[in-house]
């Protein structure tokens, strides 16, 4: 399946020898699926490709290779630069001012400022690894399953195992495909979907224990202060997945996780089900992000922000009812 024009990207590849793909800073399974496939194809093509990462892998994601780069220097001598799932040249990190000269972006996030050469953006996609498959298919580049793998991992993980909205028609056509190349899609949704940790679960327990609903079942808070992360060791990886507990819970339209995984440093992540808009709450402490998920960081006390939180996501969802 084929949707999208990728005839200067293939053009493009097709001239270069040496190829550097790079994806967003702290990169999720859409982000590393869709890198290391792609390396993997254009591998496969001949190509001399390498993938280049800010931090070694860890947790969640120690299944995907660990043969990338980490270095900013050696970026920079590739004749073609690929940036995937990166919404925005930032986002790159430590590889931002590489990405010149040859540049590609590939990614379906709504971009303010398309920042590369030749920009495949997508927002219909899924998942990024959904663009990938269809470039692969275009190129006609093998898909082994190893880079069935990698995409399965991509598409799932945006999608959220195929529940979320963003899913379509064309992810499980997609997905199918993937499947007859020999994706190993159980251990793949065990490990990314179906497992958590220890920890993660007794994280979840504390987190339900301390949560705080208000109007009429329609918000909802909860936080893991300093104290808690120092007492069970808490790193970032075993928060992930976390700030959507609070919207999970029935009945729940709006809901804010605060973390504080450095003394002082206040992290929110603010979630909605359907109707109200956590990018103005964000917005109002100097935040950002979407319509259903959005965050920010502060300092001050938990107690206090989760009491200002509570009050902004009360005010927004009044004025939906009013
Ligand atoms: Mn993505």
């Amino acid at each position: 399946m084929v949707r999208y024009d990728f005839s200067e990207v293939i053009d493009k590849i097709g001239k270069a020898t040496r190829i550097a793909v790079f994806t967003h800073v702290m990169p999720d399974g859409d982000a590393l699926g869709s890198a290391f496939a792609l390396r993997g194809a254009l591998r496969g093509m001949g190509k001399q490709a390498d993938c280049f990462l800010e931090k070694p892998l860890s947790g969640l994601y120690h299944f995907f290779p660990s043969d990338y780069l980490m270095e900013a220097e050696k970026a920079a001598a590739y004749d073609l630069k690929i940036s995937v799932d990166c919404g925005e040249r930032s986002r790159l990190g430590m590889f931002a001012d590489a990405f010149e000269g040859d540049t590609i972006n590939i990614d379906h996030h709504r971009e303010k400022e398309p920042f590369a050469q030749i920009n495949i953006v997508e927002e219909k996609s899924a998942s990024t690894g959904e663009i990938i498959y269809e470039l692969l298919c275009a190129m006609e580049a093998a898909i082994t399953p190893k880079i069935a793998d990698a995409l399965y991992a991509a598409v799932a993980t945006d999608t959220g195992g195929f529940m979320f909205s963003n899913t379509t028609a064309d992810t499980h056509r997609i997905t199918a495909a993937l499947m007859e190349a020999g994706a190993d899609f159980y251990t793949l949704n065990k490990h990314l979907l179906l497992e958590k940790t220890l920890k993660k679960y007794q994280l979840t327990a504390l987190c339900v224990e301390r949560m705080e609903i208000v109007s009429d079942g329609k918000i909802a808070v909860t936080y893991l202060d300093y104290d808690t992360v120092r007492k069970m060791q808490v790193t970032s990886d075993d928060l992930d997945g976390l700030s959507s507990l609070p919207r999970s819970i029935k009945g729940v339209e709006a809901g804010a996780l605060l973390t504080e995984l450095e003394a002082g440093k206040i992290k929110v992540s603010l979630r909605s089900d359907r109707l109200v808009d956590v990018s103005k709450v964000a917005a109002a402490f100097g935040g950002g992000g979407h319509m259903r998920a959005s965050g920010f960081t502060c300092g001050g006390s938990i107690e206090e922000l989760k009491q200002s939180i509570l009050q902004k996501l009360k005010t927004e969802l009044d004025r939906l009812n009013a």
